[in-house]
């Protein structure tokens, strides 16, 4: 069987699944969540998205795919509300041929409706690469989506293609320092500077900043001092399934 037909079949008999890794404030208080996609396979087991989401990009089956995650994700946060976990945000990743479909924001408004899940309580996570590609469409498409209360995140911030003309033009929640400026504060003062460099822009546009690939104390140390006071990594939570995860959260303040 060829990749495409067996995530073809993944689909169609439920193999997906959803990890969940906290995003934590300075307080190490859950503020949200980032659903992360993997693939039960019945013979390979888990596999990676690393490993699938490129091939389901190459063919249109990211459509689907994409569309399951962000259902999966309205229906996981409906559950938590309903066991009281408290969950505020949930953030999906959207792949560039995702978010360039026509109907992306008519569909994310459909599940939306059909899940009862408050637009405030999605983010979608694009990245540099996705948001300029087509700069009048995404244009569009974010501020239909600003619109309906969707919040909207730069994942993997500062490896793309650091054009930061985007940045004033579009409407951004937040960004998210890419973890391999993360991995290199303690090592290299370089990234440091870019690191802080990066939270002090996200500031001074009046975007949210959230530091991914969190790994030690001392990365959160030097962070919460530059003034980054959200976090997502290995060292505040790894991703887990829903069950795992709402046994860990704080209860609510
Ligand atoms: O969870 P993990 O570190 O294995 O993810 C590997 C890569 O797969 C990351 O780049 C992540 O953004 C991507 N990824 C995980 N879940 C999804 C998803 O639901 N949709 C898309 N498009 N990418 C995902
Ligand atoms: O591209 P994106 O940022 O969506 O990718 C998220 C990926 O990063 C997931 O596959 C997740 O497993 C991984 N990840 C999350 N936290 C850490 C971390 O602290 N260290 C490393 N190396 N990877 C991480
Ligand atoms: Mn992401
Ligand atoms: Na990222």
């Amino acid at each position: 069987l060829t990749l495409e037909k067996e995530l073809r079949q993944a689909l169609k008999s439920h193999q997906f699944l959803l990890h969940y890794q906290p995003q934590v404030d300075h307080l190490g208080r859950v503020l949200s969540v980032e659903a992360l996609i993997r693939w039960q396979h019945p013979e390979k087991g888990m596999i990676s998205p690393a490993e699938f989401i490129p091939i389901a990009e190459e063919t249109q089956l990211i459509l689907p795919i994409g569309e399951w995650v962000i259902e999966e994700a309205c229906r996981q946060i409906r559950r938590w509300d309903q066991q009281a976990v408290p969950v505020r945000h949930i953030a999906v990743n959207v792949s560039s041929r995702q978010f360039r479909h026509a109907g992306f924001v008519a569909r994310i408004r459909h599940i939306l409706a059909e899940t009862g899940i408050d637009a405030s309580r999605l983010v979608l996570e694009l990245t540099e690469g996705c948001v300029i590609s087509d700069i009048d469409d995404t244009v569009e498409k974010m501020r239909d989506l600003q619109g309906m209360g969707i919040l909207t995140s730069i994942d993997d911030f500062g490896v793309g293609y650091s054009s930061l003309y985007y940045l004033k033009k579009l409407p951004i929640s937040q960004l998210k320092i890419d973890q391999s400026f993360v991995r290199d504060i303690a090592v290299d003062p370089n990234g440091a500077v870019i690191v802080e460099t990066i939270i002090n822009m996200a500031k001074n546009l009046g975007l949210n900043v959230i530091a991914e690939g969190v790994e030690t104390q001392e990365q959160i140390e030097f962070l919460q001092a530059k003034g980054c006071l959200s976090y997502q990594g290995f060292y505040t939570g790894r991703p887990a399934s829903a069950d795992s995860f709402g046994r860990r959260t704080h209860p609510a303040a």
